[in-house]
């Protein structure tokens, strides 16, 4: 997968790309990710990317023509999903990750100041939001859609990380985990998982993570319930 970021923070991404699974990612070509500064399509002598809105109001909006002149260079390279990270957009899930995981090449946009003029709207695919507050910028979102994504291309993780994923898919929260000591200041683990029964440690996790779904997120249930994931709840 290729992924080409938009924004005029470009060094705010080489830490968590040179770090991890998206370090190991790239290395490997599973995604390649480049970056592009916007203000190599700013046209003024000062490399301007906003101005003042129309209207007035506070701060400023970022200029179309940077935008448009980006995305026409950008996708006459070939063809994208072209996505903007806005707090209006579609809720990021583990549906939509899996979703844009199947796409060969993205391309992430990434405001700043006060948001970017309406019209570049009409050049992209689909706006996506990580959830209901506001961030300074876009970049943060972009870089959680990232590895969200990442992470479900082929290849990148192993078959443990698969499996939790299809517990995620399936509606369900993580069972607790636990590691040695078996007694920590007094804390124990569960004794099923030190008994040596595959069998009833299977069960115990499951009847966990329906446990924890259920207190914790109810609706992750009901969803499941919708797309007839009954097995969840052993029917
Ligand atoms: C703010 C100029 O999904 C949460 C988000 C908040 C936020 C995003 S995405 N983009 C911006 C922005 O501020 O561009």
């Amino acid at each position: 997968m290729l992924v080409d970021i938009v924004t005029i923070f470009p060094r705010f991404f080489d830490s968590p790309l040179a770090t991890g699974l998206l370090g190991k990612a790239g290395e490997r070509g599973l995604v390649q990710v480049r970056l592009h500064d916007l203000r190599q399509w700013a046209t003024d002598r000062h490399r301007s990317v906003d101005d003042a809105p129309f209207g007035g109001g506070a701060g400023m909006v970022m200029l179309p023509g940077p935008w448009f002149d980006a995305l026409d260079a950008l996708e006459a390279e070939g063809p994208a999903r072209v996505v903007l990270l806005a707090p209006d957009g579609q809720r990021l899930d583990h549906q939509v990750a899996q979703r844009l995981a199947g796409e060969p090449r993205l391309i992430l946009c990434c405001g700043r100041y006060e948001g970017v003029d309406e019209r570049v709207r009409t050049r992209v695919h689909e706006v996506l939001s990580i959830g209901d507050f506001i961030l300074a910028g876009g970049e943060t979102a972009a870089l959680v859609v990232l590895e969200a994504v990442a992470r479900l291309v082929p290849g990148v993780m192993g078959n443990a990380a698969s499996a939790a994923d299809e517990s995620f898919a399936a509606g369900l929260l993580e069972y607790p985990q636990y590691t040695r000591p078996a007694v920590y200041r007094g804390l124990e683990v569960p004794a099923v998982l030190r008994s040596g029964d595959h069998g009833a440690v299977e069960r115990w996790r499951r009847e966990q993570a329906l446990e924890r779904t259920r207190r914790l997120r109810p609706d992750l249930l009901e969803r499941a319930e919708d797309e007839g994931a009954g097995e969840a709840e052993g029917r």
